[in-house]
């Protein structure tokens, strides 16, 4: 059956001048990493509902990771977050990474969880508390080098509620600061990978509120420092996508946190909202790893693909696995578009032409690729199926 429908697909594919030995390459050397902190229990500020099978360490946390891995073949690595992933032998959490199949990858200190950041971490007004959060920076450098990260993820909650509670300019001094500090002591095999969020906690300002200041701190920086695109932290409405292809125009884009919003930051599934977005995302990717400069295809081969999801009433494992499927599917349709086609019509200024150029690749339907892909590569064809029969809804996985 799988045959059949994947005969047809490519019949349809050759016929639209596709050539999908390529596009299964470039779908081969996809890899997405997820994030330790999704398989926790979470949830809002009204409740957080426990699940049964909760992981209970980080060592827990990687095996969550390392089966959503098994069954899709795309994430290879997990990143950690310090200190809700503190353990006292970073050595020994490798070893066991490496033990179930995956590696450790962005390490992402954590400034927000303690009382003393109540007025920020790096731009809080008193001194020692600037210098707590930027030893915590640098100790978590110690750790990239222990696990044998590339990427220091950096996000900072850091801002102001109310007009005139703190000093905005002085503050985007102590965030330079605290960034070059950091840059400093980075390998030079190392990346620091900047986010930016327009709000929350925060709710006036955020020192790092978009991908302008972000992207300034990092040229400040040097080449080691890139921006990191959370999709979900952008105002309704905004072109992700232009972002996305800009960045990379500039060599500054060093990752994603793929999420859906709907309203606000959400961390739902990747593509349960607006999957033409993430299928835009990496039209922009293919694009400029196609015509870009050797530069350019530099900066898109190291993208890194990372998930930044906190579910909070779908089972952590599947929630994740449907996410990573969604990414697959976002690029397998970008990698669809017929670059001819539309550069023609871009050239001709067929707005239509170039419309429907895109639009048709998205709306193919790119099952049959990926299930043979996954026959290929020896992992279950339908990964949730996989892991719905062996686990049954999701919580009972660890008992
Ligand atoms: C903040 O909303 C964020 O997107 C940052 O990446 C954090 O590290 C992560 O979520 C977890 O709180
Ligand atoms: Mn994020």
């Amino acid at each position: 059956m799988t045959d059949r429908a994947y005969a047809w697909f490519e019949e349809k594919q050759r016929d639209r001048g596709i050539n999908l030995e390529e596009v299964k390459g470039r779908l081969r050397a996809l890899q997405i990493e997820t994030p330790s902190w999704a398989f926790g229990d979470a949830g809002t500020r009204f409740k957080v509902f426990r699940h049964s099978d909760a992981p209970r360490t980080p060592y827990e946390k990687i095996d969550d990771a390392a089966l959503v891995h098994r069954l899709t073949g795309l994430c290879p690595s997990v990143a950690i977050h310090i200190p809700w992933d503190h353990v006292e032998d970073y050595s020994k959490l490798t070893r066991h990474a490496e033990s179930v199949g995956v590696r450790i990858g962005a390490v992402n200190p954590n400034l927000f969880q303690d009382d003393e950041y109540m007025l920020g971490s790096v731009t809080n007004p008193d001194a020692a508390v600037r210098r707590k959060a930027i030893t915590h920076l640098l100790d978590c450098v110690d750790i990239a080098r222990e696990t044998g990260s590339k990427d220091l993820s950096l996000w900072f909650a850091d801002g102001t509620n109310y007009p005139g509670q703190g000093h905005l300019r002085q503050r985007k001094a102590w965030m330079q600061e605290a960034l070059q500090e950091m840059y400093h002591a980075l390998d030079p095999s190392m990346r620091m990978l900047i986010e930016y969020k327009f709000f929350e906690p925060a709710f006036y300002h955020t020192d790092l509120a978009d991908w302008g200041m972000a992207y300034n701190a990092a040229i400040k920086l040097g080449d080691q420092a890139q921006v990191l695109v959370d999709t979900g932290h952008h105002a309704q409405g905004t072109n992700v996508e232009h972002i996305v292809a800009y960045l990379i125009d500039e060599n500054k884009l060093g990752g994603f946190h793929f999420n859906s919003r709907k309203y606000a930051d959400d961390d739902l599934i990747v593509g349960s909202m607006n999957p033409y977005e993430l299928f835009l995302i990496f039209h922009e990717i293919v694009s400029a790893s196609l015509d870009g400069e050797a530069s350019i295809r530099e900066t898109v081969d190291n993208i890194a693909y990372m998930i930044d999801q906190s579910h909070n009433i779908e089972p952590k494992i599947p929630a994740m696995i449907r996410s990573v499927l969604n990414v697959q599917t976002g690029y397998a349709k970008a990698l669809l578009v017929n670059r001819e086609v539309l550069a023609e019509a871009q050239a001709a200024g067929d707005v239509l032409g170039a419309e429907e150029a895109v639009r048709q690749a998205f709306e193919c339907d790119v099952s049959p690729l990926v299930k043979m892909m996954r026959e290929e590569q020896g992992l279950p064809q339908d990964p949730m199926r996989a892991y719905k029969e062996r686990y049954g809804d999701g919580t009972m996985y660890r008992v």
